[in-house]
């Protein structure tokens, strides 16, 4: 029996555009400054984002990989599972564990690969392609952030048996309002038994965590200030990128490390496209990406709360980063 190949676009440039304006209308419309991080993810900016990976200081990639390589047997046998439906599934270099598990025990069928950049997605799902040569494949381009979670989620296929996939600690770019919506359209996207597998990055020591975003070579700078060059491409702004220092911070109250970008010098920036103008004080800063680290506990709680049951969770030896089996 052939497999099947499917790709579907829910992002039309226009949209695209439409949604990046919004951004940058209420980001930096007024102060204090802010970006959501989505728009890091040009091609130039996924790159970077890979390379972010692969750095010592780094180590939730790693660390998710390690924990992954110890669960996705018990992962398969506690789920059965014949589709897997991944969101912001990048390279899908990880799920790679997960798939092989699942045909391993025989029950995957489907593979269901969802991300905002298309480049990042059409690049993954050629390599899956080539190696999972059983296995049928469906691309999303979708967005599923900000105020459109149930849209975001809606375009998921409904495919048999699902596991649906949130992996790398994506789930701390989201503020707790946006993460009760997001875990909202989950449990409502899923059938009763189908089940959630979630990645998370736990609370560990702030030395460690702040250098994770702010790595010796300077890479994760370069992907920070990549997002002012996204919107010097596509709104014609004017950023003088090279002016902006790269700043990692740990808010201890709200449990998240923050990425900053800060003027060097007094500016008056034109972003045409949006038809906004930013003054900037020397040392004034864009938030640009908050990240989110958890209690387990609490976390457990937070997914109980929107019928999500965690059955079972996994983590490395020094409790860095958790993996998450829940049940609808
Ligand atoms: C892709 C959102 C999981 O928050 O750790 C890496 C993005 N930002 N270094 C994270 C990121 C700076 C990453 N996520």
């Amino acid at each position: 029996v052939p497999t099947t190949q499917r790709h579907d676009v829910h992002i039309e440039p226009h949209d695209r555009e439409r949604a990046l304006i919004k951004d940058v209308q209420d980001g930096l419309g007024s102060r204090p400054y802010t970006l959501p991080p989505k728009w890091f993810y040009d091609s130039t900016g996924s790159e970077l984002f890979d390379q972010i990976t692969t750095l010592a200081e780094y180590y939730p990639t790693r660390t998710e990989r390690a924990v992954l390589e110890s669960c996705v047997s018990d992962i398969a046998e506690a789920t059965g599972a014949h589709t897997v439906v991944e969101l912001g599934s990048g390279s899908s270099e990880k799920t790679r564990l997960l798939l092989d598990a699942l045909q391993a025990h025989g029950t995957l069928r489907t593979y269901v690969a969802q991300d905002v950049s298309e480049s990042a997605l059409t690049a993954a799902m050629n390599h899956i392609m080539v190696d999972y040569p059983g296995v049928d494949l469906h691309s999303v381009v979708s967005d599923f952030s900000a105020a459109n979670y149930r849209d975001g989620l809606h375009w998921l296929p409904d495919y048999p048996h699902r596991l649906l996939v949130f992996l790398g600690g994506t789930i701390g770019n989201l503020v707790p309002a946006e993460r009760a919506h997001f875990f909202g359209a989950m449990r409502e996207l899923l059938h009763d038994g189908e089940h959630v597998l979630l990645g998370a990055g736990l609370i560990i020591d702030e030395t460690t965590m702040v250098a994770a975003y702010d790595d010796a070579r300077g890479v994760t700078a370069d992907f920070n200030r990549n997002v002012l060059s996204v919107m010097n491409a596509e709104l014609g702004a004017d950023f003088d990128v090279h002016e902006f220092d790269h700043v990692s911070l740990w808010d201890a109250e709200n449990q998240w490390i923050e990425m900053h970008l800060r003027a060097r010098k007094d500016m008056t920036v034109q972003v045409p496209g949006a038809g906004v103008v930013v003054n900037l004080e020397a040392g004034e800063t864009i938030r640009t990406e908050v990240s989110a680290k958890f209690e387990l506990s609490a976390l457990v709680e937070e997914l109980a709360a929107h019928q999500l049951h965690v059955r079972l969770v996994w983590q490395d030896p020094d409790s860095r980063f958790a993996v998450l089996l829940a049940e609808a």
